[in-house]
């Protein structure tokens, strides 16, 4: 009942399939393109030397700058793209990528540090590359073009650690109170439209990285639990993490791509679970 209620976590974290990973590095900027591939587990990513990661990039691209941080969070089906810089480190220096504890993570969630993998410094080498400090042209999508704007309540907190709510519904994971049905149509979108759509966990007590299919959209706003964007959330994304006690509010621009699509949380055990919806664009 734990797996399901917060995701299967095993005890092995792998990195393209190897557990314990190592690479040799050269003193020079290196760029790591990384998926968060596992079923439920968070990570809270940080290097063991304390040195800056330079995010350029996530889900749908480059950011329009970088921007450095010490840690940050990237859930189920998140990408990252950054910039490592191991220039002025020894021969033979070990440098850890890591997880490392985080609060608000619900029951199961950022209780521990723990290694995912190994730089090594094998070579001195002279690097003259410098960040760009504008990487693309993200164009902000105003909050006052939406023509809609739809919340979706995914706290589950009416089913409070295994006991059943009151009117005899089981502790199931769902969104607005339903569970995945295909044959049903759970929202009906206009095409060439942008909307908001607001994931409301402000009672919930497990994170769930939402996910749209067949676009991308912009984070406006984060309420509740970190109260902002983190640095990865400035591009485009097609799934953004909602803490307990978030509301986090994104402008989805729907454009031709006509169809039924799902969306859904990326824990793979609450989507198993009934945590997904389907959108109909026409
Ligand atoms: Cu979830």
């Amino acid at each position: 009942m734990e797996e399901v209620m917060a995701g299967y976590m095993g005890e092995s974290i792998i990195v393209n399939g190897v557990y314990s990973p190592y690479t040799e590095v050269a003193t020079r900027f290196y760029r790591l393109r990384i998926l968060n591939g596992s079923n439920a587990r968070v990570y809270n990513l940080a290097l063991s030397n304390n040195a800056d990661m330079v995010i350029i990039g996530n889900d749908g691209g480059l950011l329009k700058t970088p921007s450095s941080v010490k840690e940050i969070l990237i859930a189920p089906g998140e990408r990252l793209d950054v910039l490592i810089n191991f220039s002025g480190n020894a021969i033979g220096t070990e440098i850890l990528l890591t997880s490392n504890e985080f609060g608000n993570g619900g029951a199961a969630q950022g209780k521990q540090r723990f290694k995912i993998m190994k730089f090594k410094i094998a070579s001195i080498v002279t690097d003259i590359f410098t960040v760009p400090a504008i990487l693309s042209n993200v164009t902000a999508v105003s909050a006052s073009s939406a023509v809609k704007v739809r919340t979706f309540e995914i706290s589950n907190a009416m089913e409070h650690h295994g006991v059943p709510m009151n009117n005899g519904m089981q502790m199931r994971h769902r969104i607005n109170g339903k569970l995945y049905d295909s044959n049903r149509i759970d929202e009906a979108v206009a095409a060439n439209t942008n909307e908001i759509w607001v994931f409301d966990n402000s009672k919930g007590e497990e994170p769930h990285p939402m996910h749209l299919h067949g676009v991308f959209f912009q984070v406006l706003q984060r309420s509740g639990g970190r109260n902002n964007l983190i640095a990865s959330e400035t591009g485009w994304k097609d799934t953004v993490l909602v803490m307990p006690s978030e509301t986090v509010s994104v402008i989805v621009p729907f454009e031709n791509n006509k169809g039924k699509f799902v969306f859904h949380c990326h824990n793979l055990e609450h989507e198993d679970d009934g945590m997904m919806l389907q959108y109909q664009l026409s």
